[in-house]
């Protein structure tokens, strides 16, 4: 039932693409969707290149025949296509439980418009339900970790850090050769002041909050696709 509501919201998010658009592939199952939506319509003629945010959505797209680029070629996207773990009615999110959270933040930010795709099971009225990912650099890990749970505190915010973990008890390292911390807040009252003070941590990379990059979202329900911003 999930897998075809996902299916939905990627295929109307491939409808959008045009000819020569500068495109941001996304990562997880909802943004594999769309890079095999894509795949097709680049088959039948549709010429685009896309910068992928993950080595997965590399292969992926690579499999797919779709042509890729890089950042540094290509600076500027017309459009990212992307999933998220949970988004709220003004478009801010919660992504990373896949992992990729710094290379989706990266081409989102370089993305004139970024539009998130999903089920409705990711719509919530308050962001924090879903642990929020801290992608942290691995020296210094202890402090680091004091410095987020200080910072929560001042907040007045609760909630505990786990390191994500491999299956074998190992440390998930992130495309970029990082940790993973995930807060396990429940709720986040004021998204935007976590976001930028959470920024101001050295040992912090990036953090899972996407604010004011999203533009617009497809959310497929049962009862069909909604479509929100643009
Ligand atoms: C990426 O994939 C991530 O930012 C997010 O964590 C995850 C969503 O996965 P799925 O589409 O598999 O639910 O978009």
């Amino acid at each position: 039932m999930s897998d075809n509501l996902k299916r939905d919201a990627a295929e109307r998010a491939a409808a959008l693409v045009t000819d020569g658009m500068r495109l941001g592939l996304g990562t997880g199952s909802t943004a594999a969707y769309f890079v095999a939506a894509l795949g097709a319509r680049v088959r039948q003629g549709l010429s685009v290149v896309g910068v992928p945010t993950s080595e997965a959505t590399r292969e992926q797209a690579t499999r797919e025949g779709i042509p890729l680029t890089t950042l540094d070629e290509t600076p500027e996207l017309d459009l990212t296509i992307d999933g998220a773990d949970e988004l709220d009615d003004d478009l801010r999110l919660i992504k990373g439980g896949g992992g990729a959270l710094l290379r989706e933040k990266i081409v989102a930010s370089a993305s004139r418009r970024m539009i998130v795709i999903a089920d409705g099971s990711k719509r919530v009225s308050r962001l924090g339900r879903f642990p929020l990912p801290i992608e942290v650099v691995p020296f210094g890990l202890r402090a680091t970790q004091v410095a987020i749970e200080k910072l929560l505190e001042t907040l007045e915010m609760s909630g505990e850090l786990h390191l994500r973990r491999m299956a074998d008890g190992s440390p998930y390292i992130t495309d970029g050769g990082h940790f993973i911390l995930d807060a396990h807040l429940k709720r986040i009252e004021k998204p935007n002041v976590l976001a930028s003070t959470l920024n101001n941590i050295p040992g912090v990379v990036e953090h899972g909050l996407f604010i004011g990059l999203a533009t617009g979202a497809i959310v497929a329900t049962g009862h069909g696709l909604v479509e929100l911003g643009q």
